[in-house]
């Protein structure tokens, strides 16, 4: 409002004469209160933002660089993103009904998950993989699942992305031959895949082999695709799990655009020309319900990339153009009241489109707790739908523009985020980054402030800590019977061995294998290897014979949880409960954290072992990708109290029961045996059955399951 004016003057209210008038004006009506909201980024947002607060900045025109305002100049008006929805569960078969469901009700783009014996390069009949065959996406094995996979769609039509970093190689050969004798040339092959390694050694661990070498077959895949492929995108650097993990936006922003860094330092040490493949570089960012600070990160980051292009000596402005696929929040939905979930995955999706993404998942509303339905995911789709179709928003480019607060928020996540990217730079680039582990660190770090803060409801979760129902009702959930299906897939790998020219298929694996040593195309001698029929889980282990396998060993953060609890008295109580529990067994109480099966989700494992480990307890955490029977060796030998099974992919009914089994014996009865993580209220039963003590799901508060695990070591925890 401007000093004077006239029109409030005439309805009788004096007319403001600035921000100060305004200022005293809402100090008057809060009492003085103070309305700055402290973000989880650092940043202190104002109630008001004025013009003040954007001087100097010039957020261009949308198609213009630094792009701010979007890549194409008329953006949804001229084309609407992508409607997107990342789906595979089961076998091939079942995924390419699925697909073609969806295609016909108004999807327009392919997204496959795979399961995670394939991400992590193991055939459907290897034993370390039982419990994950098909779970949490579809089964590949061979070529010949991928032509299942794709049966009926064209590829060169239509466009498919892949998220697929760990056995990248194997799935991207797969891909080109079930093309090629679909009768496409690789030509025209159209998609992505995520091809993205950085963040899995950061937060989402499904990689296989060391750092090093999955930086090589980056590289190579940049050269193969930017040669033989023009249409594919070559990588989607991903942001998502990040945040998924608990970063905060300006974390997720900054160590995203640092690792599009490092790949394309990359690229241009192994002798590839920066225009020729960077156009062909594609993001990915996970979209939560911090509104406008998603919106004012899709714009940060287009205009931190086109920075970051520059200065690495791009010269096409196609390649410092920030493209991105979104999905909304996986970790923003609940269990509990889950309808919310469709409110919240609206919201998102609002976000993603007003940040200007260029393709979008919108989650399903069961997908806290299981895979989707037909029925929700016909919600999910149709939320997009309704948005493009019924609201009108498409038609205007970039609609926030200009908005006082948007714009200085974009501004702030540059600024905030390129510190961190500087720091990055000055340690010697992302790889170095993660090796040290400090952005993963820091990441653990968030996530314990975060879960702290939903624990003592200062972040408020509608449904969850607060407004809760006194009675849940489960929704219906899709269930895998993963027996069946890895029996399908033993069946398959069996015929197609039994059918291939096994000369020719070794050959081609050794020559891979050879060119492993060597510097030849690992993915040109991979495509061979398809041809040849080897299996995925051949063709990773002839990399495996030279690279190795690659292992961590999780580090919980310390102090993080705790220190928010300092003073409550809650709190104090579990304290002296695990101390009385030391005095009554003569040292600390003593829990295995569990991960088992291929599930590389550690964030829930890593909150609990964090803060357990602040209430006193000797936490063992577990590696990654234990076997059952792995696990209770370790269980036996550190003699634990407790082991705590953290499953967030969906094989606990297998994995857990198996576990408890070799417990048992061994003569180890005695030792609990608790679970957490996605794990449906229609398993427990099941799980109580097999042995289970005591089940904590999405939207636990860790409080209380602390009193419960000290009840279960027998302390007289009132309630
Ligand atoms: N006017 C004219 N043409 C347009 C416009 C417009 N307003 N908007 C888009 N187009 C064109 C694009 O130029 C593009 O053609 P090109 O590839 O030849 O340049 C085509 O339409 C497709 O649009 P695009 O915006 O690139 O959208 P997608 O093909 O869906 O690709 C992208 C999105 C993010 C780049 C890709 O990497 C992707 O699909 N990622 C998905 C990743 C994923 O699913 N992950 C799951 C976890």
């Amino acid at each position: 409002l401007g000093e004077d004016s006239g029109a409030a003057a005439s309805i009788g209210t004096p007319a403001p004469t600035g921000t100060e008038s305004w200022a005293a004006a809402a100090a008057k009506e809060v009492k003085g209160r103070d309305l700055t909201w402290h973000t989880p980024e650092g940043i202190d947002v104002k109630p008001l933002y004025t013009p003040a607060d954007v001087e100097g900045w010039d957020p261009g025109l949308p198609g213009f660089a630094p792009f701010a305002r979007g890549v194409r100049a008329s953006m949804y008006a001229g084309r609407p993103w992508t409607i997107r929805q990342y789906a595979g569960f089961s076998t091939a078969e079942e995924s390419n009904a699925f697909y073609h469901r969806n295609l016909k009700a108004g999807q327009e783009g392919l997204s496959v998950a795979f399961d995670l014996a394939t991400h992590r390069g193991y055939d459907s009949d290897h034993p370390r993989v039982t419990g994950d065959v098909g779970k949490a996406g579809v089964a590949i094995d061979t070529v010949e699942d991928m032509k299942i996979l794709f049966d009926g769609i064209p590829l060169d039509q239509m466009s498919v992305s892949m998220t697929m970093n760990g056995a990248v190689i194997p799935i991207l050969a797969f891909f080109i031959v079930a093309g090629e004798e679909q009768g496409v040339d690789r030509k025209l092959l159209d998609g992505t895949i995520q091809n993205d390694i950085l963040k899995e050694f950061m937060v989402r661990n499904t990689y296989i082999y060391p750092p090093e070498p999955s930086m090589r077959i980056i590289s190579d895949i940049f050269a193969y695709t930017s040669a033989e492929m023009p249409k594919f995108n070559s990588i989607s650097i991903s942001g998502y799990h990040m945040q998924e993990a608990g970063a905060t936006q300006v974390q997720e922003l900054a160590f995203t655009i640092a690792d599009g860094m490092e790949y394309v330092k990359y690229g241009v040490a192994s002798g590839l020309d920066i225009d020729k493949f960077a156009g062909r570089l594609s993001f990915f960012f996970a979209i939560g319900m911090n509104f406008f600070m998603e919106i004012a990160k899709l714009r940060a980051a287009r205009v931190l990339w086109h920075r970051v292009m520059t200065q690495l000596g791009a010269k096409d402005e196609r390649s410092k153009m920030l493209r991105t696929h979104c999905q909304t929040s996986g970790v923003s939905l609940t269990e509990q009241d889950p309808y919310n979930n469709v409110m919240r995955t609206t919201i998102e999706a609002m976000a993603a489109m007003l940040g200007g993404t260029q393709s979008l998942h919108t989650n399903a509303l069961d997908e806290a707790i299981a895979l989707p339905t037909d029925f929700s995911a016909r919600i999910a789709r149709n939320t997009q739908l309704v948005i493009q179709e019924e609201t009108g928003m498409t038609n205007v480019v970039d609609p926030l523009g200009g908005s006082y607060y948007v714009e200085a928020l974009t501004k702030r996540l540059v600024d905030d985020a390129w510190a961190i990217i500087e720091r990055v730079e000055r340690e010697g680039g992302m790889a170095k980054a993660v090796a040290a582990g400090w952005p993963k660190a820091m990441i653990e770090e968030a996530s314990a402030a975060r879960a702290a803060r939903v624990d003592r409801g200062e972040d408020v979760i509608v449904g969850v800590n607060k407004y809760r129902k006194d009675n849940e009702d489960p929704v219906e959930i899709l269930a895998i019977d993963n027996h069946a299906v890895r029996d399908a897939q033993v069946r398959r790998i069996r015929q197609v061995k039994a059918a291939r020219d096994e000369a020719a298929a070794r050959a081609a694996l050794d020559a891979l294998r050879d060119g492993a040593r060597g510097d030849a195309n690992l993915l040109a001698l991979a495509v061979e290897c398809a041809r040849a029929r080897a299996t995925l889980g051949e063709i990773s282990s002839a990399m495996e014979d030279v690279f190795g396998r690659y292992g961590t060993q999780p580090t919980p953060v310390k102090g993080v949880y705790g220190g928010a609890y300092a003073d409550d008295a809650r709190w104090v109580r579990l304290e002296d409960g695990v101390a009385a529990t030391e005095r009554r067994l003569g040292r600390k109480p003593r829990m295995l954290v569990a991960k088992m099966g291929q599930d590389g989700h550690d964030r829930g494992a890593n909150l609990v072992s964090s803060m357990f480990g602040d209430l006193g307890f000797e936490i063992v955490p577990g590696p990654l990708f234990q076997t059952p029977e792995e696990a209770a060796v370790l269980a036996l030998a550190k003699d634990v109290d407790i082991v705590g099974a953290s499953s967030l992919a969906a094989g606990h009914k297998t994995l857990i029961p198996e576990l408890i089994g070799h417990l048992r014996d061994a003569g180890r009865a005695d030792i609990k045996v608790i679970a957490g993580g996605v794990i449906p209220a229609q398993d427990y039963q099941a799980l109580f059955d097999a042995g289970v003590q005591a089940i904590f799901g999405p939207g636990t508060n860790l409080i209380t399951a602390a009193e419960e695990v000290l009840r279960l070591l027998g302390h007289n925890m009132p309630p």
